[in-house]
């Protein structure tokens, strides 16, 4: 955990394995303070290799003994592995390791979660486990045995065997150790079936702690269904006879693909109407989806190396997102998707975090899980996809399936499956894997005698190690309205290949009104000097989904700027087109309820920034409220018949159309709030039956000062259910007036049920501070400085969750000179602490820049 002089990977430097892997056998002898591994492993010398060093990766284990082909041997160990002298041709390893999985607060390799043993071994936790070559381009078949009291003993793969006090397992399917998962405890089982199309049954089961059985019914028809559409779409079949998903109350991440045993913070599966929001279960389905997609995208098909990390995570997030588009709507999909890139990536992409979606050096590879590798991965896939088209898509996809199984790939294989199947050169499409940074991308436009002209121009700004980029090829979805609103040219992909280009239209008997990068067609930032009356024109009248609520969104965040910058009043025009909307019944509500919602701080931050201006975060905070308030007052004759209007009345179902109205009404219901002062938001707290009604009339009580009884009221009623209690921390601190949540979350730290080694906990408290900006950016530096002190608190229990949580402080330099001198302070201050963490170290370094 603790490394003096970290060491940067290249990879420039990447060389194959010296040795591979036949077979792995595992026995496993489980004690929470002292658990014994016994490895047998089969290697042969890799005839692709020049070394012939044998070396294996070893951390934090007690080696007992090692032997070759039978014999005792004495390996050199280090604090990061072992070397030994091997035989020339094959040979077997064996060697037996204690290792403390009471101790592991870490939650990497064998750890314990309320008295159940469970593991994680992506990126580099199997070598906590035992000393093996832990890179995922060494992949083999596990033969597993676990031995000890518990009453469920997992791993991957098909159960081969069990009797009292062991149980054994088989994954014929060569994987890296990263894929490996062992899960031991009082666990009790949700079980199911499937049957795939080529006839193979497979026993389905989520695990759980007793107690959590009526949570498991929704994930389990998530993952139904994810079998089925993965069939249906990709023609990807399941490969096992069984698949186990187990949840953990302990976890840094939201799921792990572990081959036939997914693991799953419990967060992102356990699901209840009176418990989860309509949010949560949209996401569990993703996260279900996501998770068994990777059986193909990420599994049969690896990664050579953790640069190649977006390989399988940018596919598998477009996967799951095309999931999604298809179960619920393919435009609210979309819109959401495009807020979250905005809202986590662009900000990563724009900050000294900046790095491209294939990273070329790490220190320590845990902190480039990140939205860059994940959404923007993501987002290069949609864009290879429009440029060939979904024909040339489906037999890439076809070709690559055939081509890799079996492989741990590269970016280089993934882009020439496109270069096979459709005879293109992808060469200037691989900049956008190697180049960070978001495009701006400028539009002016002209008419003359009947032709449209639009000109583009393309420009990156320097990130970190990258000053100069090459101009990316971009496909822009255009589409052009008349001055009736009719489409006159429908979606058309212009495909940008220079810094600056321009394209034509012909014919136009009147000069249209353009509809740019329908469908967000590529991550780039669009800069168009334009009036408010256009995009209100486009906001009633654009047939993509897409660009009809970026039309509002760019009207609302050009009214924030004008009343943060300039101190104008709300615009009038805003106010109207957002009225018009919201009353307009041919809309999807849940397209209604996205549309009032108004850009997020941090964007507007940001776009005051790059204008050159210094954002005033309490400025930004105040500016929206206003917003709110004044959209409530020239709403106020609406809002009762909306909110009336999209109540739900039939029984639960976290379904679109049910959530589409709540979402509505719950928003009608926050304009009201601003009205009544709370009067409807208490009806609705007092009489509602599910979570989602419950939280959203809580915030709004909160929101309006008056959230003192359904706090008391909230935490006695869910007190017993953690990741409500989760719920319960977070909203206290997100909905408190900026001036005073700094205090707020100061103060849930000494509640009882503050258990910060829980990642779940820390995160709905801290993190709640670190994504309210007003609270967190606070002047006095006192959001920052506790935030600091709770990180250097964590980091020698959990680094991986304390680097993640560094990222608070990405946009510290875009402050003025008092804010930027508190949050410098509070970073050296974390990189001043002795023995830092590799992961804490590396991020706070790159912040400061
Ligand atoms: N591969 C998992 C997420 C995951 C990533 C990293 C982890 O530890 C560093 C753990 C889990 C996924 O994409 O779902
Ligand atoms: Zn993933």
């Amino acid at each position: 955990m603790k490394d003096a002089s970290p060491q940067t990977i290249y990879l420039a430097d990447y060389t194959p394995p010296a040795f591979l892997v036949e077979q792995v056998g595992l026995t496993f002898r489980l004690d929470p303070g002292k658990t014994r591994v016994i490895s047998k492993i089969e290697f042969k010398p890799n005839p692709d290799s020049q070394s012939g060093e044998f070396f294996l990766h070893g951390e934090n284990l007690t080696l007992i003994r090692a032997a070759i082909n039978g014999q005792e041997v004495t390996p050199e160990v280090t604090d990061q592995g072992l070397t030994c002298d091997v035989p020339d041709g094959p040979f077997t390893w064996e060697s037996e390791v204690e290792i403390d999985p009471a101790a592991n607060t870490a939650l990497e390799g064998l750890y314990m979660s309320n008295g159940m043993y469970c593991t994680q071994c992506e990126a580099e936790g199997f070598r906590k486990i035992t000393y093996y070559p832990d890179r995922p381009d060494v992949m083999a078949p596990f033969t597993v045995r676990i031995e000890g009291p518990e009453k469920v003993m997992l791993s991957n793969g098909n159960p081969t065997g069990q009797g009292d006090g062991w149980a054994e397992w088989h994954d014929p399917w060569p994987k890296p150790a990263y894929l490996f998962a062992l899960v031991a405890g009082d666990l009790v089982n949700h079980p199911d079936r499937f049957t795939t199309k080529s006839g193979r049954e497979v026993a389905l089961n989520i695990w759980v702690r007793p107690g959590d059985e009526d949570k498991c019914a929704f994930g389990m028809e998530a993952l139904k269904k994810s079998m089925k559409w993965d069939e249906d779409v990709y023609g990807r079949e399941y490969d096992l006879d069984v698949f186990n998903i187990v949840a953990v109350d302990d976890f840094n991440m939201g799921a792990m693909e572990n081959k036939g045993l997914n693991i799953f913070n419990s967060s992102c599966v356990l699901a209840s109407p009176e418990t989860s929001t309509d949010m949560n279960f949209e996401r569990i389905e993703a996260i279900i989806a996501h998770e068994y997609f990777h059986n193909w995208t990420g599994n049969r098909i690896t990664c050579r190396d953790w640069f190649q990390l977006c390989l399988k995570e940018g596919l598998t997030v477009f996967r799951d997102a095309q999931f999604t588009a298809d179960m619920r709507s393919a435009p609210v999909k979309r819109i959401s998707d495009v807020i979250a890139l905005r809202g986590r990536q662009f900000r990563e992409d724009n900050g000294p975090l900046a790095h491209p979606v294939r990273p070329d050096s790490f220190v320590e590879i845990n902190n480039f899980y990140t939205a860059t590798v994940y959404e923007k991965g993501a987002e290069l896939i949609g864009m290879l996809k429009r440029l060939v088209g979904d024909d040339a898509y489906a037999k890439a996809l076809d070709l690559y399936f055939d081509r890799h199984d079996g492989d741990a790939a590269t970016i280089e294989d993934w882009l020439k499956v496109f270069e096979d199947t459709t005879g293109r050169d992808l060469g200037q499409f691989k900049l956008w894997y190697e180049q960070a940074g978001t495009p701006r991308l400028s539009v002016t436009d002209d008419f003359k005698d009947g032709t449209y002209t639009l000109y583009f121009k393309q420009e990156t700004p320097p990130t970190p190690g990258q000053p100069d980029k090459a101009p990316r090829v971009i496909p822009i979805a255009v589409g052009l309205l008349n001055p009736n609103g009719d489409e006159v040219v429908p979606t058309t992909v212009l495909e940008m290949t220079e810094a600056e280009q321009s394209f034509t239209f012909d014919g136009l008997s009147s000069r249209p009104v353009p509809s740019i990068l329908r469908d967000f067609s590529a991550p780039v930032i669009v800069q168009r000097d334009t009036t408010n009356k256009e995009r209100a024109f486009l906001l009633a009248h654009d047939t993509d989904p897409f660009n009809k609520w970026e039309a509002g969104r760019d009207l609302a965040r050009d009214v924030l700027i004008r009343m943060v910058r300039d101190g104008a009043a709300p615009d009038s025009g805003y106010l109207q087109a957002m009225h018009a909307m919201l009353r307009d019944d041919t809309l999807d509500p849940a397209f209604r309820a996205l549309a009032v919602g108004l850009p997020s701080q941090d964007d507007i931050a940001q776009r005051l920034h790059d204008e050159g201006a210094t954002p005033d975060p309490q400025a930004i905070w105040e500016a929206g409220e206003t917003l709110r308030q004044t959209l409530a007052q020239e709403m106020q004759d609406t809002l009762p018949r909306i909110y009336a209007q999209f109540q739900v009345t039939d029984p639960y179902r976290p379904d679109a159309e049910q959530s589409g109205s709540r979402s509505l009404a719950n928003a009608t219901l926050a304009l009201l709030t601003r009205l009544d002062g709370g009067a409807q938001a208490q009806r609705q707290y007092d009489s509602a039956d599910n979570m989602t009604q419950q939280l959203a009339a809580w915030g709004c009580l909160l929101q309006a000062g008056k959230g003192d009884a359904a706090t008391a009221a909230f935490y006695d009623q869910w007190r017993h259910d953690r990741l409500v209690v989760d719920k319960w921390f977070s909203l206290q601190i997100v909905h408190d007036d900026p001036a005073t949540a700094v205090e707020t979350c100061a103060a849930l730290t000494n509640h009882a049920d503050f258990n910060w080694k829980n990642p779940n906990r820390f995160r709905a408290t801290l993190g709640a501070l670190a994504m309210s900006p007003a609270a967190f950016h606070r002047a006095d530096g006192a959001g920052y400085a506790l935030l600091a002190d709770w990180l250097i608190r964590l980091d020698p229990v959990n680094p991986q969750t304390t680097a993640r949580m560094c990222t608070a402080f990405e946009t510290w330099s875009r402050y003025d000179n008092a804010r930027q001198a508190h949050a410098r302070a509070a970073l050296e201050r974390i990189l001043a602490t002795p023995g830092l963490s590799r992961d804490t170290n590396e991020m706070v370094a790159r912040i400061l820049g």
